[in-house]
């Protein structure tokens, strides 16, 4: 038996489950010479914003023991020439896979107004709403993921301006991610992509300046693994809505422990910059692990973990 890997999703099929996370494919382009887009479930665009960003100095990335920190700081063409440069291109070679575009802002009006550029026009499943990026200090703000009454205004905005599915990326540093997922499903949102990377520091002692150009970071690779598990095991108890599991994928076993927490896709990032083809690899070791189970859909693995219905515990807060 050779067990099935589509899925329905948003009213679209994911031919496999694992999707090219935001800001480690570009724009499908960058890594098409490197892999076969065809073969992954779907892309996730580096984040947009209104205007292009050069992002920050630098290095832009240093190994931080078995994580990677990264502080890119946004650089991106900007709407107008992702929506004349971009998005023609993926129109026409990613037509059998499904693409979100991931919107990025520091005020809310300026989501809402990427989100009208964009619909204008077209050739995209979806949104991916990152309220999460750890190197944008949002004029001197939080990012939006922390507080689940100022996600929620984001969201709703975004809601009102589109009927594409609207994905929002949450951050790992909460207390209690429970109550930002609830708050997201509330405001509109159909699914939820849990997580973006942790704030780190790199020192490097020889200079005692930050290894990074820009200070702090965002932390990923497989230390940000438990992490991310645990996000969509807390989210999955918390809303109904479809969830995308990533943060530290390198392998089929590890994109198998957030299908079983409850994620119905999950995305790849840090690792395809060591691998190009990572993704790939780990669609097809997913479906050996479901021959190998005797399970014939995927969607029988989805938030099978056997501890799905124990309370929730989370540190700090009540079991
Ligand atoms: O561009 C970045 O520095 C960046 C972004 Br937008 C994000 O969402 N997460 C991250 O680790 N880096």
């Amino acid at each position: 038996m050779t067990m099935r890997l589509s899925q329905t999703l948003f009213g679209a099929t994911f031919h496999n489950p694992v999707l090219l996370a935001a800001g480690t494919c570009g724009f499908g382009e960058e890594l098409s010479d490197a892999l076969d887009l065809e073969a992954v479930g779907g892309i996730v665009t580096k984040s947009v914003t209104l205007e292009p960003r050069l992002g920050n100095p630098a290095p832009r990335v240093v190994e931080a023991g078995n994580a990677m920190l990264n502080s890119v700081g946004l650089a991106n063409p900007g709407l107008e020439r992702v929506c004349s440069e971009k998005l023609p291109w993926m129109r026409e070679h990613l037509s059998g896979i499904q693409v979100f575009v991931s919107v990025a802002g520091h005020i809310p009006d300026e989501y809402w107004r990427i989100v009208e550029g964009f619909e204008s026009v077209g050739g995209f499943l979806g949104y991916e709403l990152n309220l999460s990026c750890p190197n944008d200090a949002r004029l001197g703000g939080l990012p939006f993921a922390l507080d689940p009454e100022v996600l929620r205004g984001v969201v709703e905005g975004a809601r009102r301006l589109t009927d594409r599915p609207l994905l929002v990326k949450l951050a790992p540093n909460v207390p209690d991610i429970g109550p930002v997922a609830a708050a997201a499903e509330d405001a509109g949102a159909d699914g939820l992509t849990l997580v973006n990377t942790m704030p780190g520091l790199v020192i490097d002692i020889t200079t005692r300046s930050a290894a990074l150009g820009a200070g702090a970071g965002g932390l990923s690779g497989p230390a940000l693994r438990a992490v991310g598990v645990h996000a969509v095991h807390r989210a999955r108890a918390c809303t109904s809505l479809p969830l995308v599991g990533v943060g530290g994928i390198t392998d089929a076993e590890d994109a198998l422990q957030y299908l079983l927490a409850g994620a119905s896709l999950v995305q790849v990032g840090t690792a395809t910059f060591a691998d190009p083809r990572t993704a790939q690899r780990v669609a097809k070791g997913i479906a050996r692990y479901g021959d190998k189970m005797g399970v014939e859909s995927i969607q029988n693995l989805i938030g099978i973990y056997e501890g799905a219905d124990r309370p929730v515990s989370v540190p700090g807060g009540p079991a």
